[in-house]
């Protein structure tokens, strides 16, 4: 029809990639002070992008020592002129984002129509929202004078490397502190461009500092004594191990950890779209999303025709270039996640769950796994406890809503939920018992700078998002 429209791929031509990158620090880009260099690579090809400094210890310190400095100034500044450079951030992020768009599912793996339709838009979001708070501080409910704490230390992961750092970067700037971010050894790239865009704002010196590196860096900015708060978003591991690192001392710290979630369909609900959502909420972002809908719990008057239309539907799925506007999975983010997803997809075969995919052809280079479904899995496999970080869907089945409420929370993790019926009296009665941060009804994987997100249990503590993502930033 006149309306045929056939997008081509995103042309990787939209982003200048300069072939070395340096630590952004005091408003400069360096090297490091030893010289240490890495290559981040491109998960879809195994391309190597560009080579980046690897920040150590005493860039760490140089980082802080500038973000200190800058502090007594930006936290000095009226908030409505702390809003002015937010809200500047936020345009420009906005103006950049088909670069920003090319340049994450390059470096990350995932598909450009995420990166431009989800990723993007949350972090243009995040600035705008926080920059409006800028100025209300006063009247967030936190007293009349609520005061920042000072120089915030954020280490974030590679899953959604920009995303991640807006909800880092903006309640921070919005509240008055100072920041050194640690991106992901993976995916540095966003974030070296976002210390562009901060010049570009004409944001002050040393008010943000980024540090691409590897966990020694993380482990070093954590631990730094001119660190007032830590911001974490990772491994459980990691975290535990952050969390000890902080014990005993002044710091401030939130965690935002792993997480198992359920997906809930119950028999009354409407199936075609609990099928989109099942979808969604395992297969977006390959599954490298903390609060994941990793767990099906049908029930099974309905386990078969769910089963079967998601089988429908996910040969349907198509998995390939990243950059392509069709492509709906993209690449794992690195060899090492493609081989602990593989380990797990092994276990659950090896402990006697059931293993489908769909038939579908991965590309020869790059990281890449075929979505896949376990069926037949009980309580004690490890597909159903661990979390994966992959394209892979554990099918559990129940009978009253007791036993799915008592599934569900069947995990040291609580971050996510999702509850699919038609009965509202049933929604709030099941969401009320489920141990989640957040649960999500008829829907799933909803994302919103003005509501708070974090988890229970093992998926750490404190809130990102909302008012209440301000309170991790301020003395009270
Ligand atoms: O995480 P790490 P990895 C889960 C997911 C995944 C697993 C491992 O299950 O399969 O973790 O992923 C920095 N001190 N999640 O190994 O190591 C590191 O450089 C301070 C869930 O990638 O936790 C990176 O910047 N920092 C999760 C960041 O921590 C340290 C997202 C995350 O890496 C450090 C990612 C240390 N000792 C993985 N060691 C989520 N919640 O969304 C590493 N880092």
């Amino acid at each position: 029809s006149a309306f045929a429209y056939a997008p081509a791929p995103e042309s990787r031509s939209v982003v200048d990639i300069a072939p070395s990158y340096g630590l952004f620090i005091d408003g400069e880009f360096s090297d490091a002070a030893d010289g240490r260099v890495f290559k981040t690579v491109s998960p879809s090809s195994e391309e190597v992008l560009s080579e980046v400094a690897q920040a150590g210890e005493a860039d760490v310190d140089r980082a802080v020592r500038a973000a200190r400095k800058a502090f007594a100034s930006w936290s000095a500044l009226p908030g409505s002129e702390r809003a002015k450079y937010l809200f500047r951030i936020a345009r420009i992020v906005q103006e950049r984002s088909r670069e920003l768009a090319v340049l994450e599912s390059l470096d990350n793996g995932k598909p450009i129509r995420e990166t431009r339709d989800a990723d993007l838009p949350l972090v243009a979001a995040h600035f705008f929202y926080y920059a409006g708070w800028a100025d209300k501080l006063a009247h967030a409910g936190f007293g009349p004078a609520p005061r920042p704490l000072g120089v915030a230390g954020q280490v974030i992961p590679w899953n959604f490397p920009l995303l991640m750092l807006a909800w880092k970067i903006a309640p921070a700037l919005a509240t008055g502190n100072t920041v050194v971010l640690k991106p992901a050894e993976t995916t540095p790239l966003s974030a070296l461009f976002f210390a562009d865009i901060c010049r570009q704002a004409g944001l002050p010196k040393g008010v943000v500092n980024i540090l691409p590196g590897y966990g020694d860096a993380g482990a070093a900015l954590v631990a730094h004594e001119g660190v007032d708060k830590v911001a974490f978003t990772g491994s459980t591991a990691v975290g535990k191990q952050i969390a000890r690192t902080v014990a005993g001392g002044s710091k401030k710290l939130t965690l935002e950890l792993g997480g198992k979630g359920a997906n809930i369909v119950f028999d009354d609900a409407p199936i075609d779209q609990a099928v989109e959502g099942i979808v969604n909420g395992i297969f977006f972002n390959q599954g490298q999303v903390c609060c994941a809908g990793s767990r099906l719990l049908v029930q099974e008057s309905v386990a078969d025709e769910v089963l079967d239309a998601l089988k429908r539907r996910l040969s349907t799925l198509r998995v390939g270039d990243p950059l392509d506007k069709n492509t709906d999975i993209g690449a794992i983010n690195s060899a090492e996640q493609l081989a602990r997803i593989t380990a797990l997809a092994e276990a659950g075969e090896a402990e006697g769950a059931e293993r489908w995919s769909p038939a579908c052809e991965l590309p020869s280079a790059g990281y890449w796994f075929a979505p896949t479904l376990f069926t037949g899995v009980t309580q004690a496999h490890r597909v159903a406890r661990e979390e994966i970080f992959g394209p892979v869907l554990s099918v559990l089945t129940f009978r009253t809503p007791a036993e799915a409420v008592e599934k569900a929370n069947n995990t040291p993790y609580g971050l996510s939920a999702g509850i699919w019926t038609e009965k509202g009296s049933r929604i709030l009665s099941v969401a009320n018992q489920l141990r989640a941060g957040v649960v999500w009804a008829n829907t799933f994987n909803k994302f919103d700078p003005t509501s708070p997100f974090g988890g229970y249990k093992e998926s750490g503590f404190g809130r990102e998002g909302g008012r209440h993502g301000l309170e991790a930033y301020l003395d009270v």
